[in-house]
């Protein structure tokens, strides 16, 4: 597993050329908009790594991928940084790219108001809205006065919203990449919730080591897509990416960057319990160090490490400090030992194009291969999800031999025949058990009916769980994180069920499903039930969710033999056939 950052590298290269696209067509060039929105397309639901393809000369042979862009490709895996669209961005009038953050306000419109009004902010062109000067514009009317007036308000709620956890990662690879540049940076992590892999974060908050802390926020705030500074200190410094996310960026010695990168890590309560251990022990802790109460010297400071050691206690992994007894078992000596992304052998949840994804079933393959993994289970919809082509009995047995043909061609690699059948509203699943019987494995979701009380949410559950040929149950509670709330059930009975009848429950690592979450996954632990993880991958970029799968079953204090996955495939299938 060691290939994600490629797979990153793919998306970014993607998203470089998506804005060229956009700036294009603001500028009224849309013949060449097209094209880099296009190749932008393309490259997101690419099988192989840009990187690789270039070593082999062979990115001209992806679609709509010419000498130019491909220039711009090498040019940013050279250097990570495209020249072109850094003049591009400065061709625009300042405050553009932050106005079509606005719902409804497209390159042209926002380039329009920008030329016409001269406004260079949402600020400015919230005042030009109050004061009438919108609708004085050619092809503007009250109306769409209003709804400029509603779209900023919109955008100021969203402003609070907190970003999904793999949103978040993603930026932190950028911040990375951007602060690696600076002479004066000498370490960088990011803290906060960002670290202990919340499933939402709110704010980012970056920490930085440095000798040179001005040069460093200075550096830091130059970064292209920071749309707004709101403050800038010396060592400290808040900024908003993208229109809506606040960064706060903070500069330490390197001497206090454990102590620093403890405290801000958080979460609270784990510093408040840490400390007051501390206290007894006859320290003070606080973000600059460790240290003796008693002649004030420094006991530690420099790595987290030396701060947990010094208080007789091993290191807390930060996915941990959420202060649920973690610190109680520090002392005791009884951390568990966590599952981590190496243990992981395959993902046991994926969508092909036989229903609503987009590879093949070899250009999976090839894909998780090159990610390391030893399997990875094809699971599509079964028929009742029209919307997502499900399969019916026949089209599933063509996908089976397809399967087993491919499988011939692999040496240490395994497709492994799946489904996720329906659950539907009487328990029963949408296919026959003489189809699911030929499987290596079945996962039962439910996808419709989200209505309905306790008892008859959890009796659905419960008899796919008792369903002869049901391995795992998919996104267990259905819940979108901040789109719909877990189905209300009652989890009792389904983790006895699942563990008498050796049923797996799915941490399915959709970055917006994140289900079984990290309570549920450590009360399904407890009561002897195992795990299986998902990504739901659709496309084979998103194969690259299961450490998102891994972060939430670290924080669920999962240890390696419950979930099926760190199993090699001879038995996993064994397993899963008991
Ligand atoms: P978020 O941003 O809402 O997703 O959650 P956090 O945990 O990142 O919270 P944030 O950004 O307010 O603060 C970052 C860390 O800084 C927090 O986890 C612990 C530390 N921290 C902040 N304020 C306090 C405080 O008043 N007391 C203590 N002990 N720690 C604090
Ligand atoms: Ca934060
Ligand atoms: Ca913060
Ligand atoms: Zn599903």
């Amino acid at each position: 597993m060691t290939h994600l950052v490629e797979v990153r590298e793919n998306l970014q290269i993607s998203r470089i050329l998506q804005e060229i696209g956009e700036i294009h067509a603001i500028r009224g060039e849309l013949f060449r908009s097209r094209a880099y929105l296009k190749a932008a397309r393309n490259i997101l639901t690419l099988t192989e790594n840009l990187r690789q393809m270039h070593e082999e000369g062979k990115l001209q042979t992806i679609p709509g991928i010419g000498r130019g862009i491909s220039e711009i490709i090498e040019e940013f895996l050279a250097s990570g940084d495209v020249k072109y669209l850094k003049d591009l961005r400065a061709s625009l009038p300042p405050g553009v790219h932050e106005l079509t953050a606005l719902e409804g306000i497209g390159p042209k419109i926002a380039f329009k108001l920008s030329q016409e009004l001269g406004v260079e902010s949402i600020e400015q062109l919230e005042t030009a809205a109050r004061t009438g000067k919108i609708q004085s514009l050619k092809g503007f009317s009250s109306k769409s006065e209003e709804n400029v007036l509603k779209a900023i308000e919109r955008h100021r709620k969203t402003l609070q919203h907190r970003l999904l956890l793999g949103q978040v990662l993603w930026l932190i690879e950028e911040i990375r990449d951007h602060l690696a540049d600076c002479r004066y940076i000498l370490k960088v992590e990011a803290a906060g919730s960002a670290r202990r892999m919340c499933e939402t974060v709110g704010d980012l908050d970056i920490l930085v080591a440095s000798a040179h802390p001005e040069k460093a926020i200075k550096h830091f705030a130059s970064m292209p897509q920071i749309t707004r500074i709101l403050s800038k200190g010396t060592t400290r410094s808040s900024v908003v990416f993208g229109g809506s996310f606040q960064v706060d960026i903070r500069v330490v010695s390197a001497e206090s960057f454990g102590a620093a990168l403890q405290y801000f890590t958080g979460s609270k309560d784990h510093n408040i319990k840490l400390r007051t251990l501390a206290v007894k022990q006859g320290y003070k802790l606080s973000e600059y160090g460790l240290f003796r109460r008693k002649d004030d010297t420094k006991a530690a400071g420099e790595t987290e490490e030396s701060v947990y050691h010094n208080l007789g206690l091993p290191y807390i992994c930060p996915e941990l400090r959420e202060d649920r007894g973690e610190i109680e078992a520090a002392v005791a000596g009884e951390l568990p030992e966590l599952i981590s992304l190496e243990d992981v052998q395959g993902d046991l949840h994926v969508h092909s194009d036989w229903s609503d994804g987009t590879a093949t079933l070899r250009e999976i393959a090839e894909a998780a291969l090159s990610l390391g993994l030893a399997y990875v289970a094809i699971c599509d919809h079964t028929r009742s999800l029209g919307i997502a082509r499900g399969l019916d009995e026949e089209r599933l047995k063509k996908q089976t031999l397809e399967i087993d043909k491919l499988n011939k061609g692999f040496e240490e690699f395994r497709l492994l025949k799946g489904v996720e059948a329906n659950i539907m509203s009487d328990g029963n699943l949408d296919i026959s058990n003489h189809a699911l019987k030929e499987l290596d494995l079945v996962v039962a979701s439910v996808h419709s009916g989200f209505k309905g009380d306790e008892e008859k949410l959890t009796n659905r559950i419960l008899s796919a769980i008792n369903h002869e040929n049901v391995s795992i149950i998919g996104h267990p509670t259905g819940r979108l994180i901040q789109r719909r709330q877990p189905l209300p059930i009652d989890f009792d009975k389904v983790f006895s069920t699942a563990a008498e009848q050796n049923v797996l429950l799915e941490i399915n690592a959709f970055p917006n499903r994140l289900d079984l979450n990290d309570v549920n996954s450590r009360a399904a632990q407890e009561r002897g039930v195992k795990m299986a993880i998902g990504t739901d991958a659709h496309a084979v970029n998103q194969l690259g969710y299961l450490d998102l799968g891994v972060a939430v079953a670290r924080r669920g204090w999962i240890t390696p033999k419950n979930v099926v996955n760190t199993l090699d495939v001879a038995q996993l299938v064994k397993q899963l056939h008991q």
